[in-house]
């Protein structure tokens, strides 16, 4: 594949790598800013990069477990800076009510995800970001059940670890789910 990169069939879903998730935000995960430049390396290797983000409203039942975060049109609700944003084809936001948690993207109410999926004729999904233990693990399983061949990018992926191990633990289940866990540097795939 080299030079080319994957046909149009795969798309790679980039999750969450927001402010708010990373050193200094409200919610913050240990190897967010790390897990940046692997993302930006794998971009180029797909004609499609889509990427959700956590948008919730000021008040919600989120925050009954969670410290207030991504709130829609904060700092901390935006895309951490190094990310290479310009190559997003979708935005999803999630998390936009105010009755539930919104983990996975394929709850995105800015846009009907599956249908997209489906439209563009879309059969696999790379998947990266934040955090491996909720909203990249809850996205991973609702592709699964849909049907989607699942890859997940093991060295671009970022957990919470309210509890030590779950973010090993998060990788086992969807391993269990049926997707493969991808591990390494991208292929050269040019700019
Ligand atoms: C997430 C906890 C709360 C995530 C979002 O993006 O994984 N985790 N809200
Ligand atoms: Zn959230």
């Amino acid at each position: 594949m080299s030079g080319e990169g994957f046909g149009r069939d795969t798309v790679l879903l980039v999750v969450d790598v927001q402010n708010d998730f990373c050193p200094g935000g409200a919610l913050p995960v240990a190897e967010g800013d790390a897990i940046i430049p692997v993302i930006n390396a794998w971009m180029p290797c797909f004609s499609t990069v889509v990427a959700s983000r956590d948008w919730h409203p000021v008040r919600s039942v989120h925050f009954e477990k969670w410290p207030p975060h991504c709130i829609a049109g904060t700092f901390g609700a935006q895309f951490r800076a190094g990310l290479d944003t310009d190559r997003f084809s979708l935005v999803l936001d999630k998390g936009t009510g105010d009755a539930d948690d919104g983990y996975s993207a394929f709850e995105a109410t800015s846009e009907d995800f599956e249908r997209w999926l489906r439209e563009q004729e879309v059969h696999t999904l790379y998947v990266c970001g934040i955090a491996t233990d909720y909203c990249v693990l809850q996205t991973v399983l609702d592709a699964r059940r849909l049907g989607f061949e699942v890859r997940v990018l093991r060295d671009a992926v970022a957990a919470v670890e309210v509890h030590a191990g779950d973010g090993e633990r998060a990788l086992q289940e969807m391993q269990a789910a049926g997707a493969v866990l991808v591990t390494g540097q991208p292929p050269e795939c040019g700019s």
